[in-house]
């Protein structure tokens, strides 16, 4: 899944100019399409305002791909709205908690529902705590599976960033043969991974973050993932070939 972003504020500055059809020139198999950036620590913009922002490049994009487009939203009328103009797949951060998302969801062919601590990208990453990160995430997909009434059509996702810690993504991505499936992983240059290979209090930032996405994109492979959401579709698509080929 290649990532677009039509917002003047995603945290990966080249994911706002991305084309989603060189995405899927490049390989992509789905090209996910966002209105409103959930980066910690922002706000969150109107329907009317996200609609404007994504319709027009959904509808675009469904016209020209034979891939499935993505609409990467929370809120019921874009949902409804981006189902109208070709996309078919309905990727929902808050996992179709919003009032009237589950409405809208049946009406799609597959819904990514993804975890977050509690419900709003502005305050997540406030001091997250969980007793067992793993087992919390893991109830909290299989309820909201169940909730949904979607059984065979969705992909459940940790949240990778969303409301977690440095130690709370690695420990996500370690144990992901423990969630429940198929499962859609999020890594891509984000921020735990500029942490992790900065130095201490200096962490990369987002242009530096590569190579650290693709090895989370192989280690999602290796945990048998059905889809990785990733902003370099040309790299990922070589190194997991390349991984393929040196596994068994
Ligand atoms: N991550 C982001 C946005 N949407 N959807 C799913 N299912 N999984 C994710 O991990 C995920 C997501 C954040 O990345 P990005 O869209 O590049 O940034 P921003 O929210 O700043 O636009």
């Amino acid at each position: 899944m290649g990532i677009v972003n039509a917002t003047p504020d995603s945290f990966y500055a080249a994911s706002r100019a991305a084309d989603g059809l060189r995405l899927v020139e490049e390989g992509a198999d789905i090209v996910d399409v966002g209105g409103e950036s959930t980066r910690p620590g922002s706000g969150s913009v109107d329907a009317e305002e996200e609609c404007r922002r994504v319709l027009p490049l959904v509808e675009s994009l469904a016209k020209r791909l034979d891939v499935p487009v993505s609409v990467d939203t929370s809120k019921p009328e874009v949902a409804r709205r981006a189902r109208d103009a070709g996309a078919r797949v309905l990727n929902d951060v808050l996992a179709l908690r919003a009032p009237g998302m589950p409405a809208e969801a049946s009406r799609y062919p597959l819904v990514v529902l993804m975890h977050m601590l509690g419900t709003s990208p502005r305050t997540m990453q406030q001091d997250p705590r969980y007793g067992d990160v793993v087992a919390e995430v893991r109830a909290f997909l299989e309820e909201r599976r169940a909730a949904s009434g979607l059984a065979g059509r969705v992909w459940l996702d940790p949240g990778i960033g969303f409301g977690k810690t440095l130690e709370h993504n690695l420990e996500l991505l370690r144990c992901l043969e423990e969630l429940p499936g198929p499962l859609l992983v999020g890594a891509s240059r984000k921020s735990f991974l500029g942490a992790l290979l900065g130095a201490p209090g200096r962490p990369l930032p987002p242009e530096e973050r590569l190579e650290g996405s693709l090895a989370a994109a192989c280690r999602a492979a290796a945990a048998g993932a059905a889809c990785v959401r990733v902003h370099d579709v040309r790299a990922t698509v070589r190194a997991l070939d390349a991984w393929k080929a040196v596994s068994r």
